[in-house]
């Protein structure tokens, strides 16, 4: 993660991942973006139920340099993107969590990346999910 300035660090429940997206998305093209965002997914969530929880994010946070982050922190991460409300984050979830996370970049680039997660996002779940719904 050098170089896209970003430590991750949480500060009060405002996650850092804000800064380095519109840089991602410069940097390598918003295909590849939404690869990224879907992978990051993957890292972070349970692999048994394909779903980000408290405890796969607390689990696998590390590896995101997110260790300092409190049970609390994650709670509200997963409550400010759970749609649905089952209390774990599904891939859109996620993608939709950290997209709506960066007002820089929904103001950049809202079109394309509705666009964007339209097509990549059916292309995760056709991949990775079989409990759509
Ligand atoms: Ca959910």
């Amino acid at each position: 993660m050098a170089g896209m300035g970003c430590t991750f660090q949480p500060v009060s429940g405002d996650i850092c991942f804000h800064d380095f997206l519109p840089i991602m998305v410069q940097k390598i093209g918003q295909e590849d973006f939404m690869k990224e965002l879907c992978s990051g997914f993957r890292m972070l969530a349970d692999p048994r139920t394909n779903t980000i929880t408290i405890p796969s994010l607390k689990k696998n946070a590390r590896r995101l340099g997110l260790e300092g982050m409190t049970d609390q922190e994650f709670r509200e991460m997963i409550s400010q993107g759970d749609i649905d409300g089952d209390g774990v984050l599904s891939e859109k979830e996620f993608c939709v969590l950290m997209i709506r996370s960066s007002p820089a970049l929904l103001a950049q680039a809202e079109t394309w990346l509705l666009d964007a997660l339209d097509e990549e996002l059916m292309e995760c779940m056709e991949e990775s999910s079989e409990d759509d719904n």
